[in-house]
């Protein structure tokens, strides 16, 4: 088989860039180890930034997002039992976010690929990435017991943190940082009605806690859980009840519990390899760096990696080099923006097991300071909605 671009992964960075490629006119393919349904099964983020909603427009695949999402103006953050409203749109002139989870984006994205008759291999096994610093980029996997081969110009390395692109970069060709934070999220969604219309991020003695949505009906809740702790050590009585320790009394009062749909524990950290770009292969998305969820960046920094990466093959197409010899420092530089971001709120509102007295009076006051500082809420309000993207 012969394409322009062979996608490893079928995530939102893949599916996204298939979408965006398809539009410019430019030929990919995408081989995913899992099955279609698996990829849908995992429940991840929540929150899309403009630029986000914007590149899903672009690739025609925003109406049911626009139909069903929620557009969130502010959040509220909680500590000392009181909570206080940031007003996002207030503060950046006017943005704001969306509530739309990330398995609704790839459905969508996987529905319009569908319907194009584009080529997706599923459960592809044994795929590996080869000469992508050569003259024959050629990826290889095997589909039911046959391997198969594609040649290529460029590989587009989607396959998240754990995938086989970056691993196959020569290590002496790739820097990497990274930060383990000392605790997990414990996850939980329900079809119960969320305990406020907007996110309540939540500083407690206990541990952080979110309160998150995926609709009216559809609450996605998380707390900060010991990285030892597994699913089977939570049941639903036990969530709720920490949760409701954690919330401010109002809002404890007021929350609506029911029978978890779906748990599950995420370790988090702050990720990052340099540079983003080996010959003709790309990395994009979790494949390139990784942020703790408190910012909700994840899916937005892999949404605005293949958003410049996709126009830099287009303009390739096109006769241009501009696009893919700058796509790494462009990508970086927002990148290392988002993750100064999300460890600077992972660091204000989680306990820290080193976080002595002193620590803890740091989180109190710069959380009051955060609150009653126009200048303080700005830099978290334009943060939270995302950064303009560079172009
Ligand atoms: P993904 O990991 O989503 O997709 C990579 C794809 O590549 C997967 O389908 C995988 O099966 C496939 N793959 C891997 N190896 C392969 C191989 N060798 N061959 C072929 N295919 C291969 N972000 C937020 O903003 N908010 C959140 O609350 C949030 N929660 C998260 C919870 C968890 C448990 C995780 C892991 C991430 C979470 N994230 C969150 C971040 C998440 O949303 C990612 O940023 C987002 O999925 C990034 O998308 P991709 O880069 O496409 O990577
Ligand atoms: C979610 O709804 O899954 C979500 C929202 C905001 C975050 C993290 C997760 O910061």
């Amino acid at each position: 088989m012969r394409t322009q671009v062979a996608i490893v992964g079928a995530g939102p960075a893949g599916l996204l860039l298939g979408a965006l490629l398809h539009r410019a006119g430019v030929d990919a393919v995408i081989v995913e180890r899992r099955s279609a349904d698996y990829v849908l099964s995992r429940i991840r983020a929540g929150v899309l930034e403009q630029t986000t909603a914007d590149l899903l427009d672009e690739a025609g695949v925003g109406a049911r997002m626009h139909a069903e999402g929620l557009p969130h103006g502010g959040i509220e953050l909680s500590f000392g039992g009181t909570r206080h409203r940031i007003d996002i749109q207030q503060l950046t002139g006017g943005k704001h976010v969306t509530v739309y989870g990330q398995t609704e984006v790839t459905r969508d994205l996987m529905h319009a690929r569908e319907v194009d008759g584009l080529t997706t291999v599923y459960e592809a096994e044994g795929v590996s990435v080869h000469d992508f610093d050569g003259a024959r980029p050629r990826v290889r996997y095997q589909h039911g017991g046959v391997w198969h081969e594609i040649e290529c110009d460029f590989i587009a390395g989607c396959d998240g943190f754990h995938g086989v692109c970056r691993a196959s970069v020569p290590t002496a060709a790739i820097q990497l940082f990274e930060r383990v934070y000392p605790f997990a999220w414990l996850g939980l969604l329900s079809e119960t009605p969320p305990v406020r219309e907007e996110l309540i991020y939540t500083r407690h003695e206990r541990g952080f806690a979110l309160c998150s949505m995926r609709s009216p009906t559809r609450s996605r809740y998380y707390l900060q859980c010991s990285l030892d702790d597994k699913v089977a050590d939570w049941s639903d009585d036990a969530f709720w009840d920490e949760l409701r320790h954690r919330l401010d009394p109002e809002a404890a009062e007021s929350l609506v519990t029911g029978p978890s749909i779906e748990k599950s524990i995420a370790p988090l950290r702050s990720f990052v390899a340099e540079p983003m770009r080996f010959g003709c292969l790309f990395l994009a998305g979790d494949a390139a760096h990784i942020v703790p969820p408190t910012g909700a960046k994840g899916l937005n920094l892999a949404a605005s990696d293949v958003g410049l990466l996709a126009r830099a093959f287009a303009e390739f197409y096109a006769g241009s080099e501009q696009g893919i010899a700058t796509y790494s420092e462009r990508c970086l530089r927002r990148v290392w923006k988002a993750e100064r971001f999300s460890w600077w709120f992972t660091s204000l509102m989680h306990q820290f097991p080193d976080n002595n007295a002193f620590g803890q009076r740091m989180q109190q006051a710069e959380l009051a300071y955060l609150v009653g500082s126009v200048a303080a809420s700005t830099v978290l309000a334009e943060n939270y909605v995302g950064l303009p993207l560079e172009h």
